[in-house]
């Protein structure tokens, strides 16, 4: 029997193979830099509000992946303190918005490591023994271990949370997606720094009959997961008790 979520537009994952070992619960930069204030988003001047709307429905997500055993794996970007890893068009981009990568802000150096920007916010602070990913770019996967990291899991899945929908997160969900990964964008626990772009990159994996996978919300997650859950704990009962009685009945 497979496990699906109610996604958009087919039921993910594709062959119905939901299982905690297979699957990594993916959140990507929920950094302050992105959503806190006096940080790299803020400093450009967008709109908070949209960057910090996913926070709760992450907590609520993780908080379910982590009882049920799921994958949990954190991502940050940002660059060395002495920027050896900062392209210089990057860097004089983001200058241009007032923003620069590496200059002093509210918040420390912008988006460098170790700088208080830089960390997750305290709401979806990573536990002990869960990957964090530190990346230079926009990707997960460029110039970071993440993909041997999820091959020696024997991770099929990824759902996908974080900011932003267009930036990190879709050039993070293409780039798993062309690796084979099977991935879940959840729509309420992701946001960018412009609404009419959220919408459009939502609309972009939908395209082709999932040309990048599917979209789903944070509770049709929710209650696949409840069933997954289940459905393994019954399969153990009857494996523990079903092989008990069998021998009871050859002792006879
Ligand atoms: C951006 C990100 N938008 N985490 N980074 O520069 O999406």
């Amino acid at each position: 029997m497979g496990h699906f979520v109610e996604a958009d537009p087919y039921l993910y994952p594709f062959n119905g193979d939901l299982r905690p070992e297979n699957t990594v619960l993916l959140i990507i930069d929920m950094q302050t830099d992105f959503c806190g204030i006096g940080g790299y988003v803020a400093r450009m001047g967008y709109d908070l509000s949209l960057t910090r709307a996913p926070i709760e429905p992450i907590r609520q997500v993780l908080e379910v992946a982590r009882e049920k055993g799921f994958y949990v794996i954190h991502t940050r970007e940002g660059h060395r303190p002495d920027l050896s890893d900062l392209p210089e068009n990057k860097r004089w981009r983001s200058q241009q918005i007032g923003a620069g990568i590496g200059d002093p802000g509210p918040c420390g150096k912008i988006l460098i490591r170790g700088e208080p920007g830089w960390e997750i916010i305290p709401e979806l602070a990573p536990l002990r023994g869960e990957v964090i990913i530190d990346k230079p770019g926009k990707g997960s996967f460029y110039a970071t271990d993440l993909d041997l990291i999820l091959k020696r899991k024997g991770i099929q899945n990824i759902i996908l949370t974080g900011i932003t929908t267009d930036v990190c997160v879709h050039t993070t969900m293409r780039d798993a997606n062309d690796r084979g990964y099977e991935c879940l964008l959840l729509s309420d626990c992701t946001g960018a720094t412009d609404y009419g772009n959220y919408l459009a990159a939502l609309k972009m994996v939908k395209m082709q009959g999932g040309v990048f996978g599917a979209v789903a919300d944070s509770q049709a997650l929710i209650e696949a997961i409840a069933e997954v859950r289940q459905d393994l704990e019954d399969a153990r009962f009857s494996q523990t008790y079903g092989s008990v009685f069998i021998r009871t009945e050859e002792n006879l």
